[in-house]
């Protein structure tokens, strides 16, 4: 049963409204269907963005400003539902950034989690607290809370790359700090590759100390991924809703890569047709490989590689690969479990 529905109004109720509104109270009574809903009603609708037409954008965006002058050279995702809010989810932030060969986007810091995911280009660099990663299309890269980064491009070609953040939650608990570094680059204090030597190969420094809620892998190289997936898939075990799917975890604790945002991967195989699957984590995707359809609520997307769409909280989602598709994808999926608030259905209901 759904709560109640708003009473009626009469002439004595609405002069008491107006009575309370000016000592800043309000009835209950006349929004409560409204707030506490039976069922997740979000603002945020199921949207897709094509990546060619992002890229010509950008690269228009590439002749109006440096990367230097604009801090970060960064389209938003503005969710259609929610629009001039930056956020493609309720709780969750998506941009396209664009780093033109021999630029740098200069270092700073924030509160807010950021994920890159390497779409376009190659062989741009980003560091973070003193190593320098190189990113190829695939990468899954972090940076932490308050962790220092600043992008680089040494290559020939623009790089192009999806940033995932936190800034609506944070925004949400009103725990923003951010600075500049006042260089364009940190100093680089370890070799290339080192995190992920040290913690990426199933060990761990013996006196190894967390330091924060992060990950301490910051590069998590597509090749890596996929041979993964490549690797399992022999055994032909499809989760009905799901295909394949992986999440990205943080190796201290088995736990998600990320304090606030959880990151996955997931193989969809050729002539497979998911299960209806619902959950309260708004989610992101991004392709990776391989073109289809996923259906959200009553709306069918048709996708290709490094498209993006968004499936809203609690609206059934399913996929259909027209041949082997990787998908990219993240939520606030983390943030829900530690409050206790996550759900999820499988199939019809
Ligand atoms: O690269 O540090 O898309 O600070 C938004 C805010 C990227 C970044 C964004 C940021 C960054």
């Amino acid at each position: 049963m759904s709560l109640i529905e708003k009473p009626q109004s009469s002439p004595e109720r609405e002069a008491y409204y107006q009575k309370i509104d000016k000592q800043n109270y309000s009835a209950l009574w006349n929004v409560l269907s409204g707030i506490v809903t039976p069922t997740p009603k979000s603002d945020c609708i199921p949207h897709l963005w094509e990546f060619a037409p992002a890229r010509e954008l950008l690269m228009e965006a590439g002749g109006l400003i440096t990367a230097k002058e604009a801090e970060r050279r960064v389209l938003i995702l503005q969710n259609p539902g929610l629009r001039g809010q930056s956020r493609i989810t309720t709780s969750l932030y998506a941009g396209l950034q664009l780093v033109l060969p021999g630029e740098v986007a200069p270092a700073h810091r924030h509160s807010q989690s950021a994920l890159r995911f390497v779409m376009d280009g190659g062989g741009a660099c980003t560091a973070v607290n003193g190593e320098r990663t190189l990113m190829e299309v695939g990468d899954f890269v972090i940076t932490p809370p308050q962790a220092w980064h600043d992008h680089g491009n040494d290559s020939d070609t623009p790089m192009i790359w999806m940033d995932g953040l936190d800034i609506p939650m944070l925004s949400f608990f009103d725990a923003s700090f951010a600075e500049g570094l006042g260089e364009d680059m940190q100093e680089i204090t370890k070799p290339t590759g080192d995190s992920l030597a040290r913690y990426g190969a199933n060990m761990l420094p013996v006196d190894f100390e967390r330091k924060g809620l992060a990950s301490p892998i910051f590069n998590y190289p597509y090749a890596r991924t996929r041979e993964a997936l490549e690797t399992m898939r022999r055994r032909d075990e499809w989760d009905p809703c799901h295909g394949l799917k992986m999440r990205y975890v943080n190796p201290v604790d088995g736990g998600w890569a990320m304090p606030t945002i959880s990151p996955f991967v997931q193989l969809l195989p050729k002539g497979f047709k998911t299960a209806p699957y619902r959950s309260t984590d708004a989610t992101v995707f991004s392709v990776i490989e391989g073109s289809g359809t996923t259906t959200i609520g009553n709306t069918t997307f048709h996708w290709k590689p490094k498209d993006i769409f968004v499936v809203p909280s609690w609206y059934p989602v399913v996929h259909e690969p027209g041949e082997d598709a990787v998908l990219f994808s993240y939520s606030d999926r983390v943030a829900q479990q530690k409050l206790g608030i996550w759900r999820e259905a499988r199939g019809d209901h």
